[in-house]
């Protein structure tokens, strides 16, 4: 059984999502956390090591950061296909793409969001247009990420170019627009959306 410590709406919600899309066995186990406007605190039930969220349990095996999270769930689980397993050609995108959620892109949206320019040659990510640029052309042919098969990768991607999608730091694009709905047209995430407050 795995334990999703877990703060609604926030980056754990969309393990709600892919635990779903998985048809793993788990609970969720809410914790409190500090937020961007001050209020809150560390939850000292939540094993990460700065009290964040997502973490994950697995009968006392502690994953945390998103993209382990993602790769631990997606091994653990292959029942649903949801990433490519070790032999596979297609593990090699995989785990460069999930490495390149919180290694690239995320930071890229930071530096925009700080209005800084992101040093070339010395920071390890790229401005926001750049990387931009590389997920539009992963998504083409499409329809995901990986190309045909859904994966938990485009559960970190998706989801948050859902979020973004009004958000002057996103740069405008149909085809992320377009597969932004995709991803979040499933039903699994319809079913996180349910769970993520529903006070356990
Ligand atoms: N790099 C982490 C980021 C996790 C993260 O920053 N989560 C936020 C919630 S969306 C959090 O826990 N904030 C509380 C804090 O920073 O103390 C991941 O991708 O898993």
């Amino acid at each position: 059984m795995i334990t999703l410590f877990h703060h609604p709406q926030s980056r754990s919600t969309r393990f709600i999502f892919l635990l779903e899309e998985l048809g793993a066995p788990y609970r969720i186990q809410r914790v409190t956390m500090r937020r961007s406007d001050g209020t809150g605190a560390i939850d000292p039930d939540n094993p990460h090591p700065h009290g964040k969220v997502p973490v994950i349990s697995d009968e006392g095996v502690i994953v945390f950061e998103s993209p382990a999270i993602a790769l631990y769930l997606t091994d653990r689980f292959p029942k649903n296909h949801l990433g490519p397993q070790v032999g596979d050609p297609g593990r090699g995108a995989y785990l460069s793409w999930l490495s390149y959620y919180t290694g690239v892109l995320e930071p890229a949206f930071m530096s925009r969001f700080m209005h800084m320019d992101v040093p070339r040659g010395s920071a390890g990510w790229v401005a926001v247009e750049e990387a931009m640029a590389a997920v539009v052309k992963m998504l083409s042919p499409g329809p995901y990420l990986l190309g045909e098969h859904f994966s938990a990768a485009d559960v970190l991607y998706g989801t948050t170019f859902a979020m973004f999608a009004q958000s002057p730091l996103m740069p405008k694009s149909a085809a992320v627009e377009d597969y932004a709905n995709r991803v979040v047209s499933r039903p699994a995430f319809a079913r996180a959306q349910s769970l993520d407050d529903d006070g356990q």
